[in-house]
């Protein structure tokens, strides 16, 4: 059964393009309810440790590089099918192959620098979410 949990992180281009605000209304706007949030700069190392499951992919040190660039803003968010919704609601990886309407369409500048992050399934929303919320919400 699906748990009504997901974790998404706005990533450092759309900080920096001032996408936060128009984001956060889109996913609001879609039915969800923010539990926990906040800003945080992380090291490159902390980077690391967050996207390991990649660390034998080509562009792994591109990523880690790009995610410790400047400030991203983690979100645990709540919603029925959480997970599942909200992986349509970003749209594809690369944007230029997203569907129209979607947040990484609306808002990436492109594949590696692609505005949100989305969890791919309930047990990795839940241990992405432990990771920027110990203390759970
Ligand atoms: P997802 O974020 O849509 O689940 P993943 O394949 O899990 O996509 O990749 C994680 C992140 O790594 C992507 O969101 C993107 O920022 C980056 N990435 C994926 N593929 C490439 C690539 O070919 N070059 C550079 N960065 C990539």
């Amino acid at each position: 059964m699906p748990t009504n949990r997901t974790f998404t992180m706005i990533k450092p281009d759309a900080v920096i393009d001032g996408f936060t605000g128009p984001i956060i209304q889109q996913i609001e706007e879609a039915g969800y309810r923010i539990v926990a949030i906040k800003k945080v700069h992380l090291t490159p190392e902390e980077a690391g440790k967050f996207y390991e499951v990649h660390k034998e992919r080509p562009f792994y040190g591109e990523l880690c590089e790009y995610m410790s660039s400047n400030p991203i803003i983690p979100m645990i968010l709540e919603k029925e099918n959480a997970v599942a919704d909200f992986r349509e609601l970003i749209g594809a990886t690369d944007p230029a192959k997203a569907a129209e309407g979607t947040i990484r369409k609306r808002f990436a500048r492109s594949l590696s620098s692609n505005a949100i992050h989305g969890s791919d399934s309930d047990e990795n929303a839940a241990i992405e979410g432990a990771f920027f919320f110990p203390n759970g919400n």
